[in-house]
C-alpha cells in the first residue's frame, strides 16, 4: 500500500522540478459581478523570471467583448480610471495589480461572473508570447496584497 503513494510523491516532485519558472508567469483573480453589471475588474500578478524586461501587450477574454488595462486614480476626491498605457515588468520583478490601482477592465461581459467559477483570459507579452490562463472569481485577493510604498 505504501509504494504507490511514494511513487506518486516522487512523480510530483519531479514534475515541479522540471517546471522551474522561466520568462513571465501570470496569475491573478477576478471580482464577481452583481446582477445587471456588464463590466468587471480582474487583477493580474505578473512575475518576470526572464533575463530582460517584458511588456504586457494586450489582454482579451472570450467572456467579454472588450478588455484592457486601466489605472484607477483619485483626483479631486473622485475615483477615475483611464487606460494604463504600456505595462513593463523589469527582469526579476513582480507586478501585482490591485483594487484602486492597475486592473484589467472587462467590458461587455457575456455572462455574469460568479464566485467560485473561473474567468478565461488571454494575455500577450512582447517577448513571452501568449498565455491562456483561468482566473479564480472571488471577492478578495487570494494572496496578501503587497503594499505600495
Ligand atoms: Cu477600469
Amino acid at each position: 500500500m505504501m509504494k504507490p503513494c511514494l511513487l506518486a510523491l516522487a512523480a510530483v516532485a519531479a514534475t515541479s522540478a522540471t517546471m522551474a519558472p522561466t520568462g513571465v508567469q501570470v496569475s491573478g483573480w477576478a471580482r464577481p459581478t452583481v446582477n445587471g453589471q456588464s463590466s468587471a475588474a480582474a487583477y493580474l500578478v505578473i512575475r518576470n523570471y526572464g533575463p530582460g524586461a517584458d511588456r504586457l501587450v494586450s489582454v482579451s477574454s472570450p467572456a467579454a467583448n472588450m478588455a484592457g488595462v486601466h489605472r484607477s486614480q483619485i483626483s479631486g476626491g473622485v475615483a477615475r480610471m483611464r487606460s494604463a498605457g504600456s505595462i513593463v515588468v523589469p527582469a526579476g520583478k513582480m507586478l501585482a495589480m490591485a483594487p484602486g490601482g492597475l486592473h484589467v477592465m472587462l467590458m461587455g461581459l457575456r455572462n455574469p461572473l460568479r464566485t467560485g467559477a473561473t474567468l478565461p483570459l488571454t494575455v500577450l507579452f512582447e517577448h513571452g508570447g501568449e498565455r491562456q490562463i483561468r482566473l479564480p472569481i472571488q471577492m478578495n485577493a487570494p494572496y496578501d496584497q503587497p503594499h505600495g510604498h
